[in-house]
């Protein structure tokens, strides 16, 4: 009599544990998707908001200066915190523009904000040196700034004299190839002319090109 009634509860035992892993399974297969979903949605949301910090600190120094950040590295008159003047060494050709964006934003508190307070978005995929110190983030590696997937942006600006949209950039990420990127084009097939600027994501991918790519301003 004992030994059916254990034999009944192991069985139940066995059977609701098969229910259970079934019940598990689906849920995994129904949700996993959505999951992974809603991370790259988060992520792109990260990288918008990304632009429009970015935006916030072009458009301080375009108050200031009268002109948009350059994207070719080329220092005007530009000072270190204590007034000496910067001697910014020649870039080697990969991540320019932002790494331009960037050494023109930590100069000053007054254009670059609380710029030296998210370090999360800065990296160093090239490994350069920039010559001097960059006030705002003190430290001497030539900075980028990365989208929310880890990948350098690439910025674009022109004024009539430095920069350019119809020059194409070289941008290394984690696996230190470099990509082609060309700014996007606009609406009516032309690059943007002097006084504008342009932000690209690589997106979710991490290739420059395609669909997936994030671009400021729209
Ligand atoms: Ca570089
Ligand atoms: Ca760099
Ligand atoms: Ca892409």
């Amino acid at each position: 009599m004992n030994q059916t009634k254990d034999r009944r509860d192991r069985g139940f035992t066995l059977i609701e544990l098969l229910i259970v892993i079934g019940i598990l399974g689906l849920l995994m297969a129904a949700l996993l998707p959505n999951l992974i979903g809603a991370g790259d949605a988060g992520n792109e949301t990260a990288t918008q908001a990304l632009f429009l910090d970015l935006r916030t600190g072009c458009e301080a120094f375009q108050r200031k200066n009268g002109y948009f950040p350059p994207d070719d590295l080329v220092p005007k008159d530009t000072k270190d915190e204590d007034g000496a003047k910067s001697v910014w060494k020649s870039d080697n050709g990969l991540n320019t523009g932002i790494e331009s964006l960037v050494a023109f934003l930590a100069q000053s508190r007054d254009v670059g904000g609380d710029f030296g307070s998210s370090a999360e978005r800065f990296a160093n995929h090239d490994k350069d040196d920039h010559g001097a110190v960059l006030p705002l983030l003190k430290v001497r590696d030539r900075k980028e700034i990365v989208d929310a997937w880890g990948m350098p942006l690439a910025y674009f600006s022109a004024t009539t004299t430095s920069g350019g949209f119809d020059k194409a950039q070289q941008i290394v990420g984690f696996d230190g190839q470099p990509q082609t990127v060309r700014a996007r084009r606009g609406a009516d097939g032309a690059y943007l002319g002097a006084g504008k600027y342009q932000f690209l994501s690589a997106g979710k991918d991490q290739m420059f090109g395609t669909d997936d790519d994030l671009v400021y301003p729209k």
